[in-house]
């Protein structure tokens, strides 16, 4: 035991099995801090019975008391924030102020949905018979599946999981192979709010499934998991929603993002610097709302990508646990090499690269920390149609406004978009019905870190779902439409007359 994993996963009251067939490594230095055991699908059929008793007697608990669970949870998080952070950090390699912040965002929902768990609430609706009363009401739904990734190893979970578990939902999780650290810890965590709470919460009201794809399968195909809710690539995305469909399950997809930036001619030039270097280079390039692609009008362009590729080479790269540190590495080396195949069909395309070469190999031989990248491209070509999780941002350049936001939405993603724009008219046609196609639309903000308060998530093949705040709730539980009559006469609906 001697990685500092160990000393925070004891801290967050993890004990890890004695060998096992999962290696996990830190994609800081390549180090291996951990040998799971993988689960079995069998095993993931167990979790799902036993999630299933769960629903049976959780669905009875009156929701604000279901809050409380999640008010604890929220409180747990709370206090080892730091500790969580680290972990997060050292598990998927993003710099420390961004893994304390992706365990501020699970606080943050965890916060949300207890004020929700006392307001999930119905309609009454007026009812054309006479002596009838009509309501809606809405109700636990049962158990939700949750595929995560790793590049928000924790708080998407959260996302699902607050809101699952006031909704009278019980989780079963399986998280991404290459950080399940993370998530064992966030149910050390939970055990811990669970302690707390009192014997009204059944057994198996929250599981983590360690190991690969047939896990995933599993849930995707048991008519018992009423909600699979998989955040991740559009691949995985095509393998999992058929599956669910198929079955006639619910399924909420959050999958890939090409998100773009449009710098109009009165920008702010400041703030669209600070927005496309935190948007596409923040994370290293691996959120799902990374700005991808920047369309920026002739007139600026000059003088924003002077400015943006001087930010871009000046971006302190290496350890994310030092201070001082805006990009940690790529996750592994498979990234990386997607990353420099983009790179050199952009190269192909008649693309002009800075940056994106490989970085302290010397002193990190199995770990992959690259160059953020910035490409200049003669126009929007096949790779840049493409999400590539990585951190390359390709610049265009355009002369009208509605080229560029018909530019923007002519990709099969759509999850997250911004426009820099001082002028009222070009942004509010942004966020108009014919302006940007996808989920988020925002206005001098870049693409990246939504709050949790919005519904997140886009359209096409970002796949639909909406996660998190706002009435993303409802996804969590069944609607049940009551007519309850209480005259002494039985009049039928549109006036039929059926009279015995
Ligand atoms: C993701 O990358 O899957 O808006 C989620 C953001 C974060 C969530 C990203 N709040 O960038």
């Amino acid at each position: 035991m001697t990685h500092p994993a160990h000393d925070l996963l004891t801290a967050l009251g993890v004990s890890l099995p004695d060998g096992g067939d999962l290696p996990v490594h830190s994609p800081i230095d390549g180090a291996r801090l951990a040998m799971l055991r993988s689960a079995t699908p069998d095993d993931a059929r167990a979790a799902i019975t036993t999630a299933h008793h769960a629903f049976l007697v959780w669905r009875d608990v009156p929701a604000p008391r279901r809050g409380e669970l999640v008010r604890l949870l929220g409180d747990e998080l709370r206090r080892h924030k730091a500790e969580l952070g680290r972990l997060v950090s050292l598990e998927t390699g993003k710099i420390l102020s961004e893994g304390e912040g992706e365990v501020q965002e699970m606080i943050d929902i965890c916060d949300f949905a207890t004020g929700l768990s006392r307001q999930l609430h119905g309609l009454t609706i007026a009812s054309e018979r006479p002596g009838h009363r009509m309501m809606e009401q809405w109700h636990p739904l049962g158990v939700v599946g949750v595929i995560s990734a790793f590049n928000f190893p924790v708080a998407v979970w959260a996302w699902n999981a607050a809101l699952a578990l006031v909704c009278g939902d019980p989780v079963v999780w399986k998280p991404s192979e290459k950080t399940p650290l993370t998530a064992l810890a966030t149910q050390s965590l939970l055990a811990r709010a669970l302690a707390r709470f009192g014997s009204d919460a059944p057994e198996g009201l929250s599981q983590v499934l360690v190991g690969g794809a047939a896990l995933g399968e599993v849930l995707a195909d048991d008519p018992r998991v009423a909600l699979v809710s998989a955040t991740g690539s559009t691949r995985m995305g095509r393998l999992v929603a058929p599956r669910v469909a198929a079955r006639f399950g619910r399924a909420l997809l959050e999958l890939g993002g090409n998100n773009a930036v449009i710098v109009a001619p009165t920008a702010d030039l400041d703030l669209a610097v600070r927005g496309l270097v935190f948007g596409a280079y923040g994370t290293a390039g691996q959120r799902c709302t990374t700005t991808r692609r920047l369309f920026v009008h002739e007139s600026v362009a000059d003088a924003l990508l002077t400015r943006l590729d001087r930010a871009r080479a000046s971006l302190s790269i290496g350890d994310p646990l030092a201070t001082g540190t805006l990009v940690g590495p790529l996750v592994d080396e498979a990234a990386f090499g997607r990353m420099q195949a983009a790179l050199s069909r952009a190269r192909g395309d008649g693309g002009e690269v800075s940056g994106g070469r490989r970085m302290l190999a010397d002193r990190h031989p199995h770990a992959w920390y690259a160059e953020p990248a910035l490409v200049r491209m003669p126009g929007q070509t096949a790779v840049v149609r493409e999400e590539t999780f990585a951190p390359i941002l390709y610049a265009m350049r355009y002369r009208d406004f509605d080229e560029a936001l018909a530019l923007q939405n002519d990709v099969p993603q759509g999850l997250s978009s911004a426009v820099f724009t001082n002028d009222l008219r070009e942004a509010e046609a942004f966020v108009a019905a014919s302006g940007s196609d996808c989920g988020i639309a925002n206005v001098n903000i870049g693409t990246s870190g939504a709050e949790i308060g919005g519904a997140f998530g886009g359209e096409k093949e970002t796949g639909g779902g909406r996660e998190s705040g706002s009435d993303a709730w409802r996804h969590y539980m069944r609607r049940a439409t009551n007519t309850v009559n209480r005259s002494r006469a039985l009049p039928l609906a549109q006036g039929v007359r059926f009279d015995v």
